[in-house]
């Protein structure tokens, strides 16, 4: 069946341009200029933005983790990502210490198999590097799909990787054309730091905060790009980069031409330690994630709009991992280390990125860019996925630039009892969102269905040299 989206702009990362999209079956056949299409069934897009479906790079559905579980399965978090504007999602599977890759690989696609609203796709958690697990990344990257692992420096007992083991997993992906991705933050020096401040009696959530300091992300960083340079510059991305520091030694490594690459997440562009994290009584419990919200006396959020203009962050992802206030973050009452870390935003980031459009920090082609041009070709889906063009599978978003959203527990779709970003206005609206050609979301209406998502096996990253 063919469609016709007439009257829109059309916006890449070169620019924006007045044209109508001929969909055909899953994929995108041809882009006219306006008028000049064929006869066929339209979708009105005039006043509204056509972008390349969004692409969250970083979710945890259904992780196991701090002693419960994600709260929103593959069934339930797709759907709010659909709702939100997002059309791809790539995972994290997960090797727990102890298990065979592999092994672990096949429980995040019995997980996801059949569950799905989107298309998807996995990056592997390493949990423990050993000969066997380097072994398995060779095939990980051959056979099934994933090219891309991420390793911990942080959590020890739990997904943590010391030096060398960082090393030897750096050195295969060199070798094998993958990249590594890295949490960055001083786990050994946090755990420390945490057990310091509890035996002082600072157990409220804004303590999480304040023993995972900015100087043990920026070490960190610094730390996994040192690595990265000995294995022959192994291409490295850093995941929720939060603080200036840190995003300064990975701009020190791009101007030295390094294959260094990183991310930010919406809660690090909007949310801080004392205004959410610092919140009355145990409500700050809400916005525990690591890397830790920053303070708003420094000067991190502005840095990172920058650094998202500069490219020196080239995408925007959720990292989310969402926990119901009830239950599950209410674990860490009296003691903040135990509560679940982790905060849910698949729904929200199409906006949160746009907003920042609207308030002059980022160009329209930016957004799209860091929302999905640039997540597909950092993860080897590109073109199939992240650009309105022909051949391409159809998943496009109709953005309407003067409609409004508000931001609340009573109307999103993940599985939370609470919001991050509860009362939030975007000055901007996801109307309609076409997955593979098929009308999932219009006008706030559901129309897609459980299970009609593809598992997506990635190539290897646009951007390695
Ligand atoms: N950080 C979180 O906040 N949650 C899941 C894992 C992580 O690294
Ligand atoms: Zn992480
Ligand atoms: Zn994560």
């Amino acid at each position: 069946m063919s469609l016709l989206i007439t009257g829109g702009t059309v916006i890449g990362p070169t620019g924006a341009i007045a044209a109508d999209v001929l969909v055909d079956g899953e994929t995108i056949a041809a882009i006219f200029a306006p008028g000049q299409g064929p006869g066929v069934e339209t979708l009105d897009a005039t006043g509204k933005y056509v972008i390349p479906g969004g692409i969250d790079a970083h979710t945890h559905m259904e992780l196991p983790f701090g002693g419960t579980s994600a709260s929103d399965t593959f069934d339930t978090g797709t759907r709010a990502a659909a709702y939100g504007g997002t059309t791809t999602i790539i995972d994290f599977a997960v090797q727990r210490t102890g298990e065979v890759v592999q092994d672990g690989l096949a429980a995040w696609h019995a997980k996801a198999d059949g569950n799905c609203h989107i298309d998807y796709a996995f990056h592997m958690i390493l949990g423990g590097v050993d000969d066997d697990s380097l072994k398995a990344m060779d095939q990980l990257v051959a056979d099934e799909g994933v090219t891309s692992f991420k390793l911990f420096m942080a959590y020890p007992g739990v997904f943590y990787s010391d030096d060398g083991q960082i090393l030897r997993a750096m050195q295969k992906a060199r070798d094998n054309g993958s990249m590594i991705m890295m949490h960055a933050e001083n786990g050994i020096a946090i755990d420390v730091l945490v057990q310091q401040a509890l035996a002082r009696g600072e157990t409220d959530p804004i303590y999480h905060g304040i023993t995972r300091p900015e100087a043990l992300e920026a070490e960190a960083t610094h730390r996994a790009i040192a690595l990265a340079e000995v294995a022959r510059d192994c291409p490295l991305y850093i995941v929720h980069l939060s603080a200036s520091r840190a995003l300064e030694h990975v701009a020190a490594a791009r101007d030295a031409g390094r294959n260094v690459f990183a991310e930010t997440c919406p809660q690090y562009l909007y949310l801080t330690l004392e205004d959410q994290l610092g919140a009355p009584g145990f409500e700050g419990a809400k916005w525990v994630c690591s890397t830790p919200l920053r303070s708003k006396h420094e000067s991190h959020q502005r840095d990172l709009w920058r650094g998202l203009r500069s490219n020196d962050l080239a995408i925007v992802s959720t990292d989310h991992c969402p926990f119901c206030f009830k239950d599950q973050k209410e674990r860490g009452v009296g003691d903040f280390s135990k509560i679940p870390n982790g905060i849910g935003g698949v729904e929200h980031r199409v906006d949160l990125v746009y907003q920042g459009v609207v308030d002059g920090k980022l160009s329209v082609e930016r957004w799209v860019e860091t929302i999905s041009t640039t997540p597909a070709r950092m993860f080897g889906l590109y073109p199939k996925k992240g650009v309105i063009a022909p051949g391409s599978d159809a998943d496009i978003v109709l953005y309407d630039p003067n409609g409004r959203t508000r931001i609340s527990v009573e109307t999103h779709h993940m599985n939370m009892d609470h919001s991050a970003y509860e009362g939030y206005e975007i000055a901007g609206r996801v109307d309609t969102v076409l997955s593979r050609g098929e009308v999932i979301v219009s006008d706030g209406t559901y129309h897609g269905a459980k299970g009609r998502g593809r598992y997506l096996r990635r190539g290897l990253s646009s951007y390695l040299v």
